[in-house]
């Protein structure tokens, strides 16, 4: 079996090599940000999708957090290329950079420790285990910007996507939405959500506490080529059960149809047709098939 190398510090080294301390400050704390990102073969190569969008809203993150990395964008980029080159992985694959503080002590203060970047990737098909999700309100809030920061992808949000996702899990459904403070419709646990309602595209603005996904305005995009309406506003919790259709993106996820939401059917409980119109669009812009959005690819 060929060995899995990942890149850290500047360096591909072997993945068993690439590991920190008990002591690192981000282990206690939280304190890091990262990306995810994917590749997909345009049927000759593998194709890396949206990389410098990604790699810039890791390194705004990293800002917001006041996490100083020698690394820019484009270094990172190119890394990720070498990575993908070095470990030849197989269609298709997921990305995760990550930019993490190192050892210093326990002090709050962090802006002295090192810091540390790595990126590791492996082969990655899809996220949720079936086709067309049931899903909850969860009774958890969506991190607001009163308290933390929702912009910036920082693993400490995530705990909160966590607790929200355990808690579905247990009530026995494939996915949480999560409210923003004000009760607005926020985002899934690990996706953006859009509704189609009389065949126009509903999905939360960024005050409603989201992350802005990198999936959600392909999805927007691809939305407007076809001449489809999109409305980016307060989305009600009691507006969900009256959508035609409901999909979440995100890199992930994809464009996952969602049927059915607190024991409502959504539609005929079947993924909606605009939904899979979309889907499929997706995919040819993430495969290369679509001409337009070729630049949006780095080929490896
Ligand atoms: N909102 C949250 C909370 C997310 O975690 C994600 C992505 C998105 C929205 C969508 O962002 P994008 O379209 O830019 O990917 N989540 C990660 C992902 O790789 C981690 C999921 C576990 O999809």
């Amino acid at each position: 079996m060929q060995r899995e190398y990942v890149w850290f510090d500047g360096r591909l080294v072997y993945s068993e090599e690439a590991s920190v301390s008990v002591k690192v400050h981000s282990l206690h704390y939280g304190t890091s940000v990262f990306e995810g990102i994917r590749a997909y073969s345009n049927g000759r190569k593998l194709c890396v999708f949206r990389l410098q969008d990604h790699m810039k809203r890791l390194i705004r993150s990293a800002n917001m957090l006041y996490l100083k990395t020698s690394y820019s964008a484009e270094e990172l980029c190119e890394a990720t290329v070498d990575l993908l080159r070095k470990n030849g992985f197989s269609n298709p694959v997921y990305i995760r950079p990550i930019i993490f503080v190192g050892s210093g002590g326990i002090n709050l203060d962090y802006r002295k420790h090192p810091v540390h970047a790595s990126i590791f990737a492996f082969p990655f098909a899809s996220y949720f285990e079936r086709q067309g999700l049931r899903v909850c309100v969860s009774s958890w809030r969506r991190v607001s910007n009163t308290s933390m920061l929702p912009r910036a992808k920082a693993s400490a949000n995530y705990l909160n996507s966590c607790i929200a996702t355990i808690e579905a899990k247990i009530s026995g459904y494939d996915e949480a939405i999560l409210l923003d403070q004000n009760g607005y419709v926020s985002e899934g646990a690990g996706e953006n959500i859009f509704m189609v309602s009389d065949g126009k595209l509903v999905t939360p603005e960024v005050y409603s506490s989201i992350l802005e996904g990198i999936t959600r305005d392909t999805v927007i995009k691809i939305a407007l080529d076809k001449g489809i309406e999109v409305n980016c506003r307060p989305i009600d919790r009691s507006e969900l059960y009256t959508a035609d259709e409901m999909f979440f993106t995100g890199t992930a996820a994809e464009v996952e149809p969602v049927i059915e939401v607190d024991g409502r059917r959504v539609g005929d409980g079947k993924p909606g047709k605009i939904t899979e119109e979309i889907k499929r669009s997706y995919t040819d812009v993430v495969t290369g098939r679509a001409q337009k959005y070729r630049h949006w690819l780095t080929e490896v």
